[in-house]
């Protein structure tokens, strides 16, 4: 089948919207705290993806590499309060909330120690204390669960909120645009944040969708949206704080959805270019080259916020620590049979 021209006016085209950002006048400890959880991220994941290459993790990886701005840029405007719910793709979500990397291993390794206790795998992460009220691999599965807890928020008179991370595919579920409208009607504080990566599992999204603009949804339900290059963190800060402040205040529901790209493929850590997909080895190459970190590290040179020495010492230094909590990770035990009857079947709470 012939891939339709798109209607996201250049944000899909990797060859646009490449410089270095627009810094100025930014903090200059948010746009370094974002830079190094980014990095962070994008190191977690790449390990993740050498584990399963070399067959040391049990089930399958969705790795978001190249789309860590979203969830950093986003969970910036967080509090600990706030109810986040991700989906197969999540690992990013929970490392901007909670970056303790050791415990993500752990998890996906199917260690006790892990977030989950070792009971999920990596599509079923769990952090309460974060935020992060968990990820399931049902696509769109989480997204009325957000509806619910952001009720549960407005019921309890809290300024918290809820928010629903899903994909492009997910949209094509029924439930999601039951979700939005119940979110609406009900004014329901809950963000629902669209990575549109342009891709479901091999499917680009003009093969699926009669457009490409995923936000035509909140259209249709009267809910406030914004769309934007979903590589470029300072942009996803700035709209979603100005989304979720009014939220806080009462606005009821919005959604914002973000173009980006995953640079592997869509599960594990093949680029996927080898499966009847239409996605070309420069398509990648193109991609890498509006890389969110590098743009960001970029900007704060050119500004003399950062340098590339200082860039290569936190690479070394993160690189090191993902050694070290692999190695643990690796050695730590296994969960016992009792405690399956404890924490997943048991009414103890
Ligand atoms: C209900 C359901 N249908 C199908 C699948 C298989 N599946 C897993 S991921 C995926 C694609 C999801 O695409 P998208 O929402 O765009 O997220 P992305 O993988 O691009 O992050 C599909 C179809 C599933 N896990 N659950
Ligand atoms: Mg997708």
């Amino acid at each position: 089948m012939q891939r339709k021209k798109d209607d996201l006016k250049g944000l899909s085209d990797p060859k646009q919207y490449h410089d270095p950002l627009l810094i100025e006048g930014k903090d200059a400890n948010t746009l370094k705290m974002m830079l190094n959880r980014m990095l962070l991220i994008r190191r977690v994941e790449q390990q993740l993806a050498i584990g399963r290459r070399d067959g040391l993790i049990g089930g399958p990886v969705h790795l978001g590499v190249g789309q860590e701005a979203i969830a950093v840029g986003i969970s910036h405007n967080l509090k600990t309060t706030d109810r986040v719910f991700g989906g197969h793709r999540s690992h990013s979500h929970l490392l901007a909330l909670n970056p303790d990397f050791y415990r993500l291993f752990a998890e996906v390794l199917g260690k006790e120690t892990g977030f989950s206790k070792g009971m999920g795998g990596s599509m079923h992460l769990y952090d309460k204390p974060s935020g992060f009220y968990g990820s399931v691999p049902i696509v769109a599965g989480t997204v009325p669960l957000a509806v619910g807890a952001a009720m549960a928020a407005k019921l309890q008179k809290e300024d918290d909120i809820a928010v629903a991370y899903l994909g492009d595919g997910a949209v094509e579920e029924g439930v999601v645009h039951e979700s939005f409208n119940l979110a609406k009607i009900q004014k329901a504080p809950v963000l629902f944040v669209i990575e549109n990566n342009l891709f479901a599992s091999h499917m680009h999204i003009s093969l699926r969708q009669p457009s490409s603009v995923v936000s035509r949804f909140a259209i249709a339900n009267d809910i406030p949206y914004k769309l934007i290059d979903g590589n470029d963190v300072v942009d996803i800060l700035e709209a979603s704080k100005e989304l979720i402040n009014d939220m806080r205040k009462g606005a009821g529901p919005a959604l914002i959805e973000l173009v980006t790209y995953r640079w592997y493929g869509h599960v594990d850590w093949r680029d996927d270019v080898d499966v009847g997909v239409d996605r070309s080895l420069d398509d990648i190459e193109n991609w890498k080259a509006r890389d969110p970190i590098l743009r960001l590290s970029q900007a704060m040179i050119k500004a003399d916020l950062w340098d590339v020495e200082k860039e290569k010492m936190l690479d070394r230094k993160l690189k090191s620590e993902i050694q070290s909590a692999w190695a643990r990770a690796m050695s730590d035990p296994y969960p016992t049979p009792d405690t399956t009857l404890k924490y997943v079947y048991s009414k103890n709470k």
